[in-house]
């Protein structure tokens, strides 16, 4: 078998601009499956295990990362393009990673029940933080007759969204999305269960991971039996696929939610009062939205509900003391406004 090429890895001038002049002899090398002592990699003259030292944590690398080896130890990780990763609990903000260097986070929902806008507007919040292109893929739309209604609602979703109706069985998935499954390029799926991530990944890879009614030894037997999570797409590029994937909480939305609710938030500064709650004020440009059609109200409810949740899962004791504090002085003033309204 020939061994890729670099660029065929993902490697790309963002990484090789990070080498110091004296680094230039050192073996970039991608990560493609992580152990407690040592990781395996994929160089241009092929897989290599490579051994973690004492000072050098598994947990601070990640499936996809780029890593500078001198043929027998890691010398040091470089700088990563994009980094998906969740809270871990009860550790404050800090991020446990997932998956880095991911080009794009392929969303899956499915053209039935499983379509929800609250959902993907979090997965989407999700992918902008990681700084991961996000795509929109409909699956069973084989099963629908309003597969086009389903493109047309989850393109409303964010600007710029690309949204795809597919079978997710069909081989010719492969040519549909080539254009992010492609040489050089690595992708990640995100969905709920049963909505084919497998399916696709099997379309993509050629691979045949058992789907549907055996999910579930399934993704506890790779758990132990396998920690390999990169894999050669059929048309080119890498897809990752690890544990960790799906255990991405939809509260890691982070700072990529005003990214998404670009529409609700560019209309913030219009209104009539700087500390506007978007209730009932007059001169609330965000309501005058709502009133002439050109914002959902659902949307607005569902942007509101998680800056809330990402505030409270943010901030720190100091800062939640505080915004308690403020909530209580702010809902006397409400039944003292509502008391006066009353008389
Ligand atoms: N008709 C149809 N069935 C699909 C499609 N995608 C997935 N399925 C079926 O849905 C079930 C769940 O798929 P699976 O890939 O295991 O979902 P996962 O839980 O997201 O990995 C399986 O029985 C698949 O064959 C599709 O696009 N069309
Ligand atoms: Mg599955």
């Amino acid at each position: 078998m020939t061994s890729p090429s670099l660029a065929s890895l993902g490697w790309t001038n963002a990484f090789l601009s990070q080498l110091d002049p004296d680094e230039l002899s050192l073996v970039p090398t991608r990560i493609s499956a992580l152990h407690r002592a040592r990781i395996d990699g994929l160089t241009a003259g092929g897989p290599v295990t490579l051994p973690l030292t004492g000072t050098q944590q598994a947990g601070e690398l990640a499936i996809g990362d780029w890593l500078l080896s001198d043929g027998t130890r890691v010398i040091r990780r470089l700088e990563r393009k994009t980094e998906l990763g969740r809270r871990a609990a009860g550790t404050g903000n800090a991020l446990q990673l997932i998956a880095a260097n991911v080009d794009t986070l392929f969303i899956v929902t499915s053209c039935n029940a499983d379509f929800n806008p609250a959902r993907l507007e979090r997965y989407l919040a999700l992918s902008a933080e990681a700084g991961t292109e996000a795509v929109i893929l409909l699956t069973k739309a084989d099963t629908s007759a309003k597969a086009e209604d389903y493109r047309t609602r989850a393109e409303a979703l964010s600007r710029n969204l690309t949204a795809i109706p597919l079978d997710a069985r069909d081989p010719k998935v492969a040519q549909t999305l080539g254009q992010w499954c492609r040489d050089g390029q690595t992708v990640a799926l995100l969905g709920t269960s049963g909505v084919g991530k497998t399916t696709l990944t099997n379309t993509l890879t050629g691979l045949a991971a058992p789907t549907g009614d055996i999910r579930e030894s399934d993704a506890r037997g790779r758990h132990t039996t396998t920690t390999r999570a990169l894999y050669p797409m059929t048309g080119g590029g890498w897809l990752i696929d690890t544990p960790g994937m799906r255990a991405l909480a939809l509260i890691d939305a982070g700072g990529g939610i005003d990214a998404v609710f670009q529409d609700v938030t560019e209309l913030l500064g219009n209104c009539r009062f700087r500390d506007c709650t978007h209730e009932a004020e007059p001169g609330c440009a965000v309501l005058e939205a709502i009133a002439d059609g050109r914002l959902d109200e659902g949307r607005l409810r569902r942007w509101q509900k998680l800056k809330q949740e990402d505030l409270y899962h943010s901030e720190t004791p100091a800062e939640a003391r505080d915004r308690q504090r403020k909530f209580g002085k702010q809902v006397k003033t409400s039944l003292a406004v509502k008391s006066r309204f009353k008389r």
